[in-house]
């Protein structure tokens, strides 16, 4: 807010942040909170995260300011404006099973996470929602008499993912809920399966409300059950996580080859992955999303491997259109069921793997390469090269958490 704007009335600022928190809930958020712009503690350790390579290939977490620090460890320096930051949440939980339960064992399917089966991309589904309540929040203020400040110098950013701020940082801050060892944001009644959206914003309401900044408590408690679930060892530490090795960048993130050695931990997995979230017990009574946009497309709750590993690219356009797998690419999408066809330990895969192995894509070809290895390997004295006996060993590979 401009210094030499008077403030606005008393009575309309103490009851902003409740304002604020019934627009989100007009806008379909479940939650909402408010954290002050803050150097926070958590901030600190991000540097040598970076440092150390943990982001992999993501290269837009290093981007800098102009003094060549990382944009992501101080709000206050990337956006002086900011006074507060604006946290919503939105349970995006649908009623299916979870990837670690017994119904996912048909060896010919894989696994696309939760979040990801949705009708919109999370993306514009929380964006428009953070644009209602931004919009309603100048409209109160315009509306609001005897306070000459034109909302035209207020300033209000939303962003979804793409802001200079990690988010769950502030998420904690807001009291939405507390960083679980997973990394995830867990709040004590919804659980986990939260997306989360901000508004940055010049209103300080640091002074007047004193609920802003009081960071959740932590729930984790002595358990660890995410840390011993994770298939790659992806969480080195509590609340800390080496990207490079998680199934979610890996299928997502990375493009071209996925290291050798991580690739029969990825199970059968094609894209993102849900097993810390689905082991971790605040997740055991997560209820269902109300929000349309959330229910899962046809096909795609353990989507068949030889329709993902086969698919052309208009396909590919018509079954993703606004989903977020489009990240992944089609050439990611079907490397990854490639991978997920040598961990199926499914022999009827063997025909499809031998044409993909000289497909016109060198990434689904090399990992064609590897799953008929890695089948071969599983079904012991079955043997695929040329001149094979094809057996009926369907030994599973998935991971052991599932
Ligand atoms: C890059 C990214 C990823 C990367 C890296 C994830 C990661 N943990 O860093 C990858 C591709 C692996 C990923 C995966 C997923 N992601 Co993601 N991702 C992001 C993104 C864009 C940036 C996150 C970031 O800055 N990471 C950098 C690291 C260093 O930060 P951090 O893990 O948040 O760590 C902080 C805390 O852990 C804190 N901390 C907490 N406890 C402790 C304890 C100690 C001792 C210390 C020192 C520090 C510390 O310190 C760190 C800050 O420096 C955010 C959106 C955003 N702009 O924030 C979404 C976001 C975090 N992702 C989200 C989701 C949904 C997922 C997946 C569930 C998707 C899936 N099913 O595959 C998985 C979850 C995997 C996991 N366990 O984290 C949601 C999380 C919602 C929630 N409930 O928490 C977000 C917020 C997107 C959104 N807008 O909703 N993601
Ligand atoms: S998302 Fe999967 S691979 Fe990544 S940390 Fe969680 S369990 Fe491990
Ligand atoms: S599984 Fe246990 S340790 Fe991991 S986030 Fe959940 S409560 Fe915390």
């Amino acid at each position: 807010m401009c210094p030499n704007w008077p403030p606005p009335p008393t009575h309309l600022f103490s009851a902003l942040p409740t304002r604020i928190k019934q627009c989100a809930r007009d806008a379909g958020f479940d939650l909402c909170g408010i954290a002050p712009v803050r150097d926070f503690a958590e901030l600190q350790v991000f540097p040598a995260w970076i440092a150390d390579g943990k982001h992999g290939e993501m290269k837009y977490m290093q981007a800098q300011d102009e003094t060549g620090e990382l944009k992501r460890t101080s709000l206050a320096r990337v956006a002086p404006w900011a006074r507060s930051v604006i946290v919503c949440a939105i349970n995006y939980n649908t009623a299916h099973p979870y990837s670690t339960q017994a119904q996912t064992e048909d060896t010919s399917r894989g696994w696309i996470s939760r979040y990801a089966w949705s009708q919109k991309d999370y993306h514009d589904a929380v964006l428009s929602r953070l644009k209602q309540v931004e919009n309603e929040l100048r409209g109160l203020l315009d509306s609001t008499a005897n306070w000459p400040l034109a909302t035209g110098n207020l300033q209000f950013r939303s962003y979804v993912d793409t802001g200079p701020l990690i988010e769950r940082v502030y998420a904690k801050y807001a009291g939405i809920g507390w960083i679980g060892k997973n990394t995830c944001i867990i709040n004590q009644q919804l659980g986990s399966w939260l997306f989360l959206g901000v508004i940055l914003t010049s209103l300080d309401f640091t002074k007047d409300d004193l609920t802003a900044g009081l960071p959740a408590p932590d729930r984790c408690g002595t358990c660890t059950r995410c840390i011993t679930a994770c298939p790659t060892q992806a969480i080195i530490a509590p609340g800390e996580l080496d990207a490079r090795l998680c199934i979610s960048y890996l299928t997502i993130e990375k493009r071209g080859d996925i290291p050798d050695e991580l690739r029969s931990a990825m199970g059968r997995h094609v894209f993102g992955c849900d097993i810390c979230q689905d082991v971790c017990p605040w997740n055991r009574k997560a209820p269902a999303t109300s929000a349309p946009e959330f229910e899962a497309r046809e096909g795609l709750v353990n989507p068949a491997l030889d329709w993902l590993a086969d698919m052309q690219p208009e396909e590919f356009r018509r079954v993703f259109r606004g989903s977020p797998v489009r990240r992944a690419k089609l050439s990611g999408l079907r490397r990854n069921a490639v991978i997920a066809m040598g961990n199926s330990g499914d022999n009827k895969f063997v025909p499809t793997l031998k044409r993909l192995r000289e497909d016109s894509d060198p990434a689904v070809a090399e990992h064609a390469r590897w799953a008929l290895a890695s089948l071969d390997r599983v079904s012991g004295s079955e043997k695929i090269g040329p001149g094979e006996v094809l057996g009926k060993g369907t030994t599973s590979v998935v991971p052991s958490s599932r």
